[in-house]
């Protein structure tokens, strides 16, 4: 039998998450060798939420991407800011902001921005460092230790293990205000926190239409109240209703396996069978859940968690999933020092399972099995 060459098999794209010069470890030129990557997800990591982007510093992380030989895929990302979440008069002149900064990336050729709308807080975990047997470190939530504190504490406490790095989504002048930001969100119930989000988006979809932007909303992590705070994007009933109040296909969602897994009654699968075309971006970890409220990271290999990976890529392989994809979260192991969760060594090893699930249940798809 002739040799047949898999490559053409590909369509989903890998890329990774890359926090910029200065703030990742890992380098383009390592990410470069992975086999299969097609682009990085980046963002300018300095920027702060509400401001409007400047064209030279996206030209000039496309160029540095595309020097090393990648693209930029997508933004995660750009945040909101805290008067459009909790709807105060000046939303409108940041919802400007964000609109022109849409502008500029569809100008530059970026396709796609993920963000969230999580209150105070972007994901929250209890522990960045837990320890299983085999030596590796990983992020973990307990519930019963996130009772037990009130959020200065727990910011001090993720501040002080992050090894130096600065978190995604805890900026620390935004931290040095959470007594101030619990109270902006004081009267914000889901419904004010969800009627926000409607308006926001309805305002941003003409420029993503205009410009050829996806808007990807991450799942909430983890997907229930945390500190009292509201969650909007969490289960597959509420996900739907967002997509069906701005029934635009700009308006779509990042599909993150390891937060939806944060309940195990969110069933993935479906999830993703039901929202079809309207997942942009793909997050794929692996959990491993050992009671109610209480998970830790794992591998991305099925049998390491308590995920369906297979399923799950066969849910993304039956919807035609053609966009960009990511492994997610890794262990830290090795030794290697990096932000918490984004390492190279394990994100790539888990990159090439993705790639081998994803490889076998295409084929096999194409040829009618
Ligand atoms: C954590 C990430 C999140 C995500 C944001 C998107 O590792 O998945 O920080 O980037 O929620 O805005």
């Amino acid at each position: 039998m002739p040799y047949t060459s898999i490559k053409d098999v590909h369509c989903m794209k890998l890329t990774f998450r890359w926090f910029g010069q200065g703030f990742d470890s890992v380098t383009l030129e390592q990410l470069r060798q992975i086999p299969g990557i097609q682009g990085i997800i980046t963002t300018l990591y300095d920027s702060k939420p509400g401001e409007e982007w400047d064209a030279g510093a996206i030209s000039a992380m496309k160029e540095q991407a595309e020097a090393a030989g990648l693209k930029v895929l997508g933004i995660e990302s750009l945040n909101t800011h805290d008067a459009i979440k909790v709807g105060t008069p000046e939303r409108d002149e940041y919802i400007e902001n964000y609109i022109r900064t849409i502008g500029k990336l569809g100008t530059a050729g970026i396709p796609l921005i993920c963000y969230n709308f999580m209150p105070v807080f972007d994901w929250t975990r209890s522990d960045l460092a837990k320890k299983r047997p085999d030596g590796s470190t990983v992020l973990a939530y307990d519930q019963n230790k996130i009772d037990r504190i009130d959020p200065d504490t727990m910011f001090q406490q993720m501040e002080r293990n992050a090894g130096g790095f600065q978190l995604p989504g805890w900026e620390p002048e935004r931290m040095s205000r959470i007594k101030e930001l619990f109270r902006l969100y004081r009267n914000v119930t889901e419904e004010t926190l969800f009627e926000n989000l409607v308006y926001f988006l309805k305002a941003v979809m003409p420029a993503c239409e205009k410009y050829d932007v996806n808007m990807a909303i991450h799942i909430d992590d983890p997907v229930w109240s945390v500190f009292g705070l509201p969650r909007i994007v969490t289960c597959k009933e509420k996900i739907r209703r967002l997509l069906n109040a701005v029934d635009n296909k700009r308006n779509g969602v990042t599909l993150c396996t390891g937060s939806l897994s944060s309940d195990p009654d969110n069933d993935i699968p479906d999830i993703i069978r039901s929202l079809g075309d309207r997942i942009h971006f793909v997050h794929m970890r692996n959990t491993r859940h050992t009671a109610p409220g209480v998970f830790e990271e794992a591998a991305h290999y099925a049998a390491d968690g308590s995920l369906d990976m297979v399923e799950i890529m066969q849910a993304l392989i039956d919807i035609g999933f053609e966009g960009p994809i990511r492994p997610d979260h890794g262990r830290a192991i090795w030794g290697e020092v990096s932000m918490p969760g984004y390492g190279l060594y394990d994100r790539a090893l888990g990159s090439q399972y993705l790639l081998g699930l994803y490889d076998a249940l295409k084929r096999k798809k194409e040829q009618g099995k």
